[in-house]
């Protein structure tokens, strides 16, 4: 059976969404952040040498990153459905999102984050962060014009990557400055398990 490695409040949100998506048999095994430094414990480093989640086990395989995993677990179950057919234009459109989730868009977001935990004025930092969080979210906000989903008017890994992006917009208060990814927002909310995923992240907090 699959293992899912979870750390609360993370982006192992993600493939809890996913897995129950697939409608698969998995176990999933907790761990709770330290409550002052925010990190996971060592023991995840058992697991996998960065001590980071997600991590999965399945199949004699450890895989990290949850793109990653999301590709992996999709081309191994998903039975054609959640991505577009390898080789075709939306393949790589649905590529480019993946990727965009844990790379373009997450780096200013978090520098964001870690900018206002901090408090401390900086030179460089907060300028750069603000200037490329805006770029991103409005970048996104663009791309969704009329459309429900990312990719192919149906739901795929993309929107579930995308979606713990949409979920620090939200917590930053900024959906109300971006009506197509407010709309979109709701959409992803409109699927069932994405409310499981809500409930079983709370069930492990
Ligand atoms: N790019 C990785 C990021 C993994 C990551 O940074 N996970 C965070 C949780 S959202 C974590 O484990 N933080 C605890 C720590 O770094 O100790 C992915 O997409 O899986």
């Amino acid at each position: 059976m699959i293992k899912l490695h979870h750390l609360n409040k993370s982006r192992s949100k993600r493939i809890i969404w996913l897995l129950e998506e697939l409608d698969l048999d998995y176990e999933i095994v907790a761990y709770q952040r330290n409550k002052d430094t925010f990190l996971a414990p060592d023991e995840l480093k058992q697991v996998h040498p960065l001590g980071k989640s997600p991590v999965i086990e399945d199949n004699g395989l450890v895989i990290a990153e949850s793109g990653a995993i999301t590709d992996y677990l999709i081309t191994q179950y998903g039975n054609g459905k959640f991505a577009p057919k390898s080789g075709t234009a939306e393949y790589i459109d649905y590529q480019q999102w993946l990727h965009f989730a844990e790379s373009s868009a997450i780096l200013p977001l978090l520098l964001k984050m870690f900018v206002a935990k901090d408090g401390a004025k900086t030179q460089f930092l907060e300028g750069y962060a603000d200037a490329e969080a805006a770029k991103i979210m409005s970048y996104f906000n663009s791309r969704l014009e009329g459309k429900r989903y990312l990719v192919n008017d149906t739901l795929t890994g993309a929107d579930i990557m995308m979606s713990f992006i949409v979920e620090i917009i939200k917590n930053a208060g900024q959906l109300a400055h971006f009506s197509h990814i407010a709309k979109y927002d709701e959409q992803l909310q409109s699927h069932e398990k994405y409310h499981t995923a809500d409930e079983l992240e709370a069930k492990y907090d």
